[in-house]
């Protein structure tokens, strides 16, 4: 019934009354005015007025399954792709994982709260409820699976281009794939990507992507590095419809990543759009991994998206994304 309450109320600019929405559903009074204080309990922001009824007033901060649900079915491109919504999980890209055996297809996992939101290399993600967007996708290309080491790239481009787009905000690539705004060089937005094999065949890739979207405060710990959308702009966004735009560049976009990895040796045709977006290119940075930090300049990408390093011993260091850490000299950047 809660359904078909918020359908009549949406359908409509004006108040609507209880005794309309009893006649129309069949249903009395006092069980419309339980529905109604349910659905506000989950967050409709539903005003009533004495002699006028109930009205919606607007369903921007609703982020729930059966919004996300509703702006999915609306895109031909996101109609079919199964959608799990969590308001509290251990982290999406591990319920992704839990069913790669159990689903076929694309599948979306979003959460509104990760309570093990996990980053690279064993580090953690935090994910507190009410205002970022924790989302993973798990796809099923064909492919194999070195072929899929710049996927992580190509993502992160993919997401830049949608924030982008959807706030005007100036964001850059860190190589390889944290998002940060400019020119503070805060991180919006950090990405996961993980590869399911089997017998050295991919049987899935899961795009885990983090963004802080309204979020005004940050933990000690990262309060230094971290930026949200709304500390960059001041505005406050509606995550279903930035979360929509996202799937829309990323798997809108998949078969434009698909079909390059059919031309081998050859530089995909995107990767000119992610060294433009690349801020890390032309900086100072550190390098660290398996030994001792050295530092130098960042210079250039290989088509396969390791980023050379021109050591400050002349030496060139070609690092690959998760075997290394680049650290900008200068702030986060
Ligand atoms: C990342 O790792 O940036 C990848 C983050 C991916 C998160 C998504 S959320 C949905 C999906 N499910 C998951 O469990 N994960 C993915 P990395 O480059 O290793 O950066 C981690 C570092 O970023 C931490 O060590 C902190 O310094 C910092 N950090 C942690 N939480 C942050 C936040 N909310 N905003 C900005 N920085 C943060």
């Amino acid at each position: 019934m809660k359904q078909e309450i918020l359908k009549i109320l949406k359908n409509s600019d004006s108040y609507v009354s209880g005794e309309v929405i009893s006649n129309q559903l069949n249903v009395t009074r006092a069980a419309v005015w339980k529905a109604i204080n349910s659905l506000r309990a989950q967050g409709y922001n539903i005003v009533s007025m004495k002699h006028h009824g109930y009205k919606l007033e607007d369903t921007a901060t609703v982020y729930n399954e059966r919004e996300l649900r509703e702006l999915m079915d609306r895109s031909e491109l996101l109609r079919n792709v199964r959608l799990k919504f969590f308001g509290e999980i251990d982290s999406t890209n591990l319920a992704a994982r839990r069913d790669v055996d159990k689903l076929s297809g694309t599948s979306l996992y979003v959460a509104d709260r990760q309570l093990a939101g996990r980053g690279r290399l064993g580090r953690t993600w935090q994910s507190e409820p009410d205002n970022g967007i924790w989302l993973s996708v798990m796809l099923r290309p064909q492919s194999n699976p070195d072929r899929l080491a710049n996927l992580t790239l190509f993502a992160g481009l993919c997401v830049q281009r949608a924030l982008v787009k959807h706030t005007g905000i100036e964001i850059g690539i860190k190589w390889p794939n944290d998002l940060v705004a400019m020119p503070s060089g805060r991180k919006i937005c950090g990405i996961l990507t993980e590869t399911v094999l089997e017998d050295m065949q991919v049987r899935a890739v899961i795009i885990g992507i983090g963004i802080n979207v309204n979020n005004s405060s940050f933990a000690d710990d990262i309060k230094h590095i971290a930026g949200s959308l709304r500390l960059e702009s001041g505005q406050i966004y509606d995550r279903g419809r930035l979360l929509i735009d996202i799937l829309h560049e990323l798997i809108g976009n998949f078969h434009e990543f698909e079909s390059g990895l059919e031309a081998k040796h050859i530089e995909p045709s995107w990767m000119e759009g992610y060294r433009q977006a690349c801020v890390t290119l032309g900086r100072r940075v550190s390098v660290s991994g398996g030994g001792e930090a050295a530092e130098g300049l960042a210079s250039g990408l290989t088509a396969g998206g390791d980023l050379t390093v021109t050591m400050d011993d002349g030496s060139i260091k070609t690092c690959h994304s998760g075997e290394v850490s680049v650290r900008g000299l200068a702030g986060y950047i």
